[in-house]
């Protein structure tokens, strides 16, 4: 996808962000003002860019910070969020026969979108025909049948006719049967009323389970226009986007067909006949970011906050038993991974790799240890004597120097938590700063 205008906007509010050493409120609505401008100058409709920013304020406002996230990633996060959820929906394409009906006006695609759509069916295995009821392009049946050719798919047309009902009709007598029929029909300049004439007739014989409208996103905003003027023609059930790849103006696009209530299907994002892209706005997103799998990373910064589910109130109960600073590594660990994924989004604090290995190696080791220690050990590491080291250490395979190592970890972190015993309420970044702590600890 080509890296347009809001591209580079996107990543700019993004890079300031994570090179602030904090997310004050300065930067928050310089950041929000930015946004602004990008979406503004890639042609979003600014009653929804509008909307946009005040949706970030508002969850920003109401939303409490999500468990082990900073301002700044949690702003991040939102942000990503609402660029989503104001570029629609995603979209999954049901693998069965069907009967489409390609509809546009001149120019937008519509004619390679059907050999498109064409070579994705036939790839998953339905048999598939093209039908071109374009009686007004003079090369209109060429086109398609040589495209046709390419991809092994029957194409139907009658070029010296002049009567497109007439074909539609004599097209589904041959191949009624088939699969997928896709019915590439004929643009006007624009959408006049002999069109509208035309395609709903077109529509009334086909009885198309698809109707998709063929935008180019260089339209940007104005395509919710034409998406509304054809809806009300023949009740669209989709807009298919094309030339993704060559216009600055495809965020417009896309908002715009969400505004109109059509969800976008597919994305045209080049010439060849497999650049059509299923339409995710999460990966459109993710893209425009420069994040590849932006979401799959959200993803796993939700299940690690998730699987975390270390409550500090409960640490601080009763005695801090060496279950208890094992439970505590291991959410450290944890802390440990997400803070990769967060590196990864380009906000996180820069971890070192070493540092995450040698945790990770300590945690084993510790791991060991506390399996050769009796149930009392653990619950009171104060009785582990001389000899009991050496018994643990042989149980183990670990040298005596690295149990007293765990033991003087465990004093240490249980001093800190000595500390914040009796206080009703706990830091709201006591984990984070657990997490560094522990990791500090065994990676120096
Ligand atoms: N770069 C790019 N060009 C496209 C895309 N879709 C269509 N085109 C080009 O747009 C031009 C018009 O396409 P065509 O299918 O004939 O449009 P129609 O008049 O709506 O049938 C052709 O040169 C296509 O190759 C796309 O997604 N990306
Ligand atoms: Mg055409």
């Amino acid at each position: 996808m080509v890296v347009s205008g809001l591209a580079d906007g996107l990543r700019n509010v993004f890079n300031k962000i994570t090179r602030a050493p904090i997310m004050s409120e300065q930067l928050r609505e310089t950041s929000l003002k930015e946004l602004q401008r990008t979406l503004i100058m890639s042609d979003v409709d600014v009653k929804l860019v509008m909307e946009f920013t005040n949706g970030i304020r508002e969850r920003l406002k109401t939303e409490r910070l999500s468990k082990g996230l900073s301002n700044k990633e949690f702003f991040i996060k939102i942000v990503y969020e609402e660029l989503v959820a104001l570029m629609g929906k995603e979209h999954q394409p049901e693998i069965k026969s069907q009967r489409i009906l390609m509809v546009g006006t001149y120019g937008h695609g519509k004619t390679s979108t059907t050999a498109k759509l064409a070579k994705f069916y036939t790839k998953r295995g339905l048999k598939t025909v093209m039908i071109t009821t374009d009686t007004w392009r003079p090369a209109a049946y060429e086109q398609l049948r040589q495209l046709g050719e390419k991809i092994g798919v029957n194409v139907y047309g009658e070029p010296e006719s002049k009567d497109a009902m007439k074909i539609l009709k004599n097209g589904l007598k041959k191949y009624g049967d088939t699969d997928v029929i896709i019915v590439d029909s004929a643009g006007r300049d624009s959408l006049n009323d002999e069109l509208i004439t035309e395609i709903k007739a077109l529509h009334k014989e086909l009885k198309p389970d698809q109707s998709y409208l063929i935008l180019g996103a260089d339209m940007g905003q104005t395509a919710s226009k034409q998406a509304e003027e054809f809806n009300s023609a023949i009740g669209l059930t989709g807009i298919i986007v094309t030339r993704m790849d060559s216009s600055a103006k495809g965020g417009g696009a896309l908002s715009a067909c969400a505004k109109a209530g059509v969800p976008v299907t597919f994305l045209g994002i080049g010439e060849k006949l497999e650049d059509l892209d299923i339409y995710d706005p999460q990966r459109y997103v993710s893209r425009l970011l420069g994040y590849g799998d932006l979401p799959a990373l959200m993803e796993k910064v939700k299940e690690v906050a998730e699987e975390e589910n270390l409550n500090p109130e409960e640490l601080l109960e009763g005695e801090f038993t060496l279950k208890k600073f094992y439970k505590q590594m291991e959410a450290t660990k944890k802390m440990g991974s997400f803070s990769k994924i967060l590196e990864q989004l380009g906000v996180g604090n820069q971890v070192k790799k070493e540092d995450i290995a040698q945790s990770e190696e300590k945690m084993k080791t510790f791991k060991y240890m506390m399996d050769s220690m009796t149930e009392k050990e653990l619950e009171d590491p104060d009785l582990i004597d001389k000899k009991r080291v050496a018994r643990i250490a042989k149980g183990s395979g670990c040298t005596p120097a690295e149990v007293r190592e765990l033991l003087k970890q465990f004093k240490l972190t249980k001093k800190v938590f000595k500390k914040f015993k009796g206080k009703k309420r706990m830091p709201r970044n006591l984990q984070r700063m657990m997490g560094k702590m522990g990791m500090g600890g065994m990676g120096a």
